[in-house]
């Protein structure tokens, strides 16, 4: 039997897929449902201090071959979900979780991080640097300074597992001077990629943009993403510490797309959009799909081809 085990630092899981943060994962029932399906772990939504209700509605449209969202930061707050993962890990302790957390500033990164770091969370945490759809907040993960001072000032005192969430980056120099900055850290994990940024869809019947908030302007998730994910996931692995692993997140529509990602180095699979779209039993059929690919392969477990992507001499 093929077998889907994997781990990110000393956490173990039975299964590579996992949700994407923000994809069934706003409310203690939709987690639940989550811990219950086929993946391997789950991921919260990016959590704020407080309470947010996010942007107004439509804020999410499913698109020919992908979505768009400009969701907002829709969240509980961080506390709702650190009770959440604390419940968990006494029910589950074979089972570790992420928690995921998104400051809209530094300063409420850090005071999350001290919350997290003072609590009995043992999990990972996922510090995302790359909501794109905040007005007026640019995206962490593009401004490489600022990166550098928020990893500095995490870093100073957090000490539990971590990792970040990375935009999409598209010029070899931006992949050359962001794993110089994340190689100067901890991490445990470095997930890429969030949605495409700022895309824009129309409604062909009625001229207008189909999202309402910042004019149309939306993540953009889905198959449109999968080239740009396997490039990062590709990239980020041959310029990474060997003890920094990756989480691919982007464009999985069946079995093969996450034996790419993972060809490409990726040691979890994240799913958005599916998920989104087809619900938890997506991970039971892209569990199957992927056995059947490694079985056509000859290969019997993940680690027999993470990484092992060829390319033409
Ligand atoms: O709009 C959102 O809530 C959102 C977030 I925080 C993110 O990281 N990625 C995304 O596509 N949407």
């Amino acid at each position: 039997m093929t077998d889907l085990h994997t781990s990110i630092d000393k956490f173990q899981f039975n299964n590579v897929f996992m949700n994407a943060s923000g994809v069934r994962c706003y409310t203690k029932d939709e987690l639940d449902e989550l811990a219950q399906s086929d993946a391997g772990t789950l991921v919260t939504k990016s959590a704020t201090q407080t309470k947010r209700l996010g942007n107004p509605s439509p804020r999410y449209a499913p698109l020919e071959l992908g979505s768009i969202n400009s969701m907002g930061l829709p969240n509980e707050g961080l506390e709702y979900y650190l009770d959440y993962a604390l419940d968990f890990q006494k029910a589950h302790p074979e089972k570790p979780i992420f928690l995921s957390v998104a400051g809209l500033s530094m300063e409420e990164n850090l005071a999350m991080a001290h919350t997290i770091e003072n609590s009995d969370f043992n999990g990972l945490v996922e510090f995302n640097l790359s909501c794109p759809n905040v007005p007026g907040k640019p995206q962490t993960g593009y401004d490489f300074d600022r990166t550098q001072e928020v990893l500095t000032n995490l870093f100073d005192f957090f000490t539990k597992p971590a990792g970040v969430k990375l935009p999409p980056y598209f010029d070899l120099a931006q992949f050359d001077q962001m794993a110089t900055i994340l190689n100067q850290f901890p991490l445990k994990f470095v997930n890429s990629i969030n949605s495409l940024g700022n895309g824009l869809m129309i409604d062909p019947e009625t001229d207008t943009a189909l999202i309402k908030p910042k004019g149309g302007f939306g993540g953009i998730g889905g198959a449109y993403a999968k080239p740009i994910a396997l490039a990062n996931v590709r990239a980020f692995a041959q310029r990474l510490d060997p003890k920094i692993q990756l989480i691919g997140t982007g464009g999985v529509t069946n079995g093969r797309d996450a034996y790419d990602l993972i060809l490409a180095g990726a040691s979890l699979v994240q799913v958005g959009t599916l998920l989104q779209e087809e619900g938890t039993v997506a991970f039971t059929r892209l569990t199957r799909e992927l056995r059947a690919v490694m079985q056509t392969k000859g290969y019997n477990a993940i680690s027999d081809f993470r990484g092992q992507l060829k390319v033409l001499s």
